[in-house]
């Protein structure tokens, strides 16, 4: 009886946290349907948002600004937006391979786009094509590792789905909070990220 009867005690126990992660997701679509969420639908909207709120700073950042810098080892600020900008394009780099060399890639550094009105175009064209090439990957695919490195040197190794949060979320959200760094010392009222700023609601 105990060999028949732990396979079901387990599945029982299986169902409840399952159930319990619903309860605590408040997740109105049913455990069946989380449980078969394809990593893309959980990317994309995370992904809409956070590039929603990037275009929205990049949008007000002001280009006779561009050579100012906080800082002598800091980023200007046209260099910042443009890195801004460009992070998105990373992500075929991260879908189409699965390996990346930094070293064999040339020069990847930030350079400050002519105007502001380029460099938005430049990011909704970047976010466009990333946002296809997540919605037309599969779990597999996603599930894939990926690598970073520089020549001989592995930077680090991740499931495509966990460099697309980490080398493209992560990163993007690193520097977008120093471009609202950048524009409150520049007296630019700051939208709501998180919630709202001393400026907007
Ligand atoms: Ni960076």
């Amino acid at each position: 009886m105990g060999s028949v009867a732990r396979p079901k005690a387990r599945s029982q126990q299986a169902n409840r946290h399952v159930s319990s992660v619903c309860d605590i997701l408040n997740y109105p679509v049913g455990r069946h349907i989380l449980l078969l969420m394809a990593i893309r639908d959980a990317l994309l909207p995370e992904f809409d948002h956070e590039m929603g709120t990037t275009r929205r700073l990049l949008e007000r950042t002001p280009e006779a600004e561009f050579a100012w810098k906080p800082h002598e080892k800091s980023f200007s600020l046209g260099q910042l937006a443009g890195h801004l900008a460009n992070i998105p394009h990373w992500v075929d780099a991260i879908l189409q391979n699965t390996v990346f060399d930094v070293e064999s890639a040339g020069d990847t550094r930030p350079k400050a786009p002519p105007t502001i009105a380029d460099l938005v175009a430049q990011f909704d064209k970047n976010v466009a094509a990333a946002r296809a090439g997540i919605a037309a990957t599969g779990d597999s695919e996603m599930m894939a590792p990926w690598t970073f490195r520089s020549g001989g040197q592995v930077v680090f190794t991740l499931p495509r789905a966990g460099a697309l949060r980490s080398f493209i979320l992560n990163h993007m959200i690193h520097h977008r909070g120093q471009l609202s760094v950048y524009l409150r010392l520049k007296n630019v009222p700051l939208p709501s990220i998180y919630g709202p700023t001393a400026d907007e609601q």
